[in-house]
């Protein structure tokens, strides 16, 4: 047997050291695009990037379609979960693909008192984010005027994190009630001299925006305005059983890149995989593979011609794996060696295979080690499973909301294909738990804050970028007694709140 000489480690035992930051490292200055797929050296752009570094896991308690267009507007991807028929995975993919963010409507068809509401009413039953009002109702016609509502403006400036920075252009803050008529609206818009009106509820929540009639004016037309002719990127699961007949149903159903789910990738039947959408369909579809946690599993499926590679055994959240069977690594130590591996392939061949860290975030920070480690970007299950958009139950556990969140290797899911090791006999042992998380609200407010944490750890490591963080970065191990001095010790909290997980 082989034996490593160090111990494999996790997220927790490590901390970043503050660099050296320039009056330049502000957190509105730093962009966190990433490749998702591989590239040559040379090329001028990755086909496929993320303006975020954050995938959903390909989980049916977390990637459906509703979370895959939140988190699509946010700038990152969700992989639809594969364990469901062909058919209904591919229906879901269809239903990101033909959501368009935008809509427009004719001035005429508004009365001049129209508030609004009314305007929302039009685009209820589309579900659209963004109505734009134009004289004759046809994206080319004179712009009226555009309301929009709160998660408008991160498919604009997916860098800010709130409404006054969105609103650099205006001096001051002028916010109206949510049920002012657009006229009025209007009006307070010319008469403040500013761009962007948002409207607020009762309590003072932001609701929507207005934007002055001849806002981005310099854009071609309406149609461009509202990203409409473009669809959301999204991505979509698959395994090594019946990939013939569920490659070509979600490719015909538009998904942008798959990604082979298995708990074990560094395995023939991956490779047969890719051997197989190679042969079909050349480079054109783009398939992330996974998972490994070294470096040997990392150039198998760098080799077999993958478009990532995902990194992670036994630390999710929800995983029992290494309890049942003994394997896994931990996820820093993983994540380290594979990124290593990858910068020497990237050596010696020229092409750069992103690679993907999954599993095993707990708080925020985790997301920043994982990037300074070496990570393109993080793929997580339990972190988006507790939000409003997932296709789990809300509900209610002494006096708090939850929700549902079950592993796919848990009886729930019975996802056995995951964890198949081919041949006859199918595995039918379960690796993965069913369990709650803590309700935590819309999506976009959570991973708006997630990633102005990481945002501001990043300007203390004086990085604007991530490939800037992953060359800048000092990290250091701690001991368990300086991990215990990290959290706030010594005192007696005044809203302890008893039995929470942390969110
Ligand atoms: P986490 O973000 O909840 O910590 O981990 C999510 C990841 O756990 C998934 O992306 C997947 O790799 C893995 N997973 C999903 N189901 C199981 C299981 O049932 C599992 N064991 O380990």
């Amino acid at each position: 047997a082989y034996f490593y000489e160090e111990p494999s480690r996790t997220f927790g035992e490590y901390l970043l050291v503050p660099g050296y930051s320039s009056a330049e490292n502000v957190p509105t200055a730093v962009s966190l695009k990433t490749p998702l797929v591989k590239y040559r050296k040379g090329e001028e752009a990755c086909p496929l990037e993320m303006n975020i570094p954050m995938i959903s896991a390909i989980m049916q308690s977390v990637s459906g379609d509703k979370l895959a267009i939140a988190l699509a507007r946010e700038g990152g991807v969700s992989f639809i979960y594969g364990s469901q028929s062909i058919e209904n995975e591919a229906a879901m993919v269809r239903r990101v693909k033909s959501y368009k963010a935008g809509y427009v409507v004719s001035d005429s068809n508004l009365a001049p008192t129209a508030t609004l509401h009314d305007v929302l009413e039009l685009k209820a039953h589309t579900g659209h984010s963004t109505i734009a009002i134009t004289a004759d109702g046809t994206p080319h016609g004179k712009l009226m005027g555009i309301v929009a509502s709160r998660d408008y403006r991160v498919n604009h400036t997916p860098d800010d994190a709130s409404v006054t920075t969105f609103m650099t252009p205006i001096e001051k803050l002028v916010t109206a009630p949510e049920n002012t008529s657009l006229h009025d609206c209007n009006n307070i818009i010319w008469d403040n001299k500013i761009n962007t009106l948002p409207l607020v509820d009762a309590e003072g929540n932001l609701k929507y925006f207005v934007f002055r009639k001849d806002y981005d004016s310099h854009k071609k037309n309406v149609n461009e305005l509202l990203d409409a002719n473009k669809s959301y990127v999204v991505g979509a699961g698959i395994n090594t059983r019946d990939y013939a007949q569920r490659v070509p149903a979600l490719v015909e159903a538009g998904a942008d890149v798959l990604c082979i789910d298995s708990s074990e990738g560094y395995s023939e039947w991956q490779s047969r995989t890719i051997a197989w959408i190679r042969e079909h369909y050349g480079d054109t579809v783009k398939v992330g593979a996974g998972n490994v946690v070294d470096a040997e599993g990392f150039r198998f499926l760098a080799k077999a011609g993958a478009d990532f590679v995902k990194i992670g055994i036994g630390g999710g959240s929800i995983c029992i794996t290494r309890e049942t069977k003994g394997i896994g690594r931990g996820q820093a130590t993983a994540v380290i060696e594979v990124a290593k591996a990858r910068d020497e392939y990237y050596k010696e061949t020229g092409i750069y295979v992103p690679i993907c860290s999954d599993g095993g975030i707990v708080h925020d920070y985790h997301i920043t080690l994982a990037l300074a480690m070496g990570a393109d970007f993080v793929m997580l299950g339990r972190y988006f499973a507790r939000f409003d958009e997932s296709p789990t139950n809300k509900v209610r556990i002494n006096g708090q909301y939850m929700k549902e969140y079950w592993g796919e290797g848990s009886n729930r899911a019975r996802n056995w294909q995951r964890y198949d090791l081919g041949g006859s006999t199918k595995l039918s042992f379960e690796e993965g738990v069913d369990s709650y998380v803590p309700y935590a609200g819309p999506l976009a407010d959570g991973v708006q804050t997630t990633l102005y944490k990481v945002k501001s750890t990043m300007c203390n490591c004086g990085a604007l970028s991530i490939p800037e963080l992953q060359q800048k970065a000092k990290l250091t191990v701690v001991s368990s007694t300086s991990i215990v001095e990290g959290g706030s010790h010594d005192v007696v909290l005044k809203n302890a709140t008893p039995n929470i997980i942390n969110g």
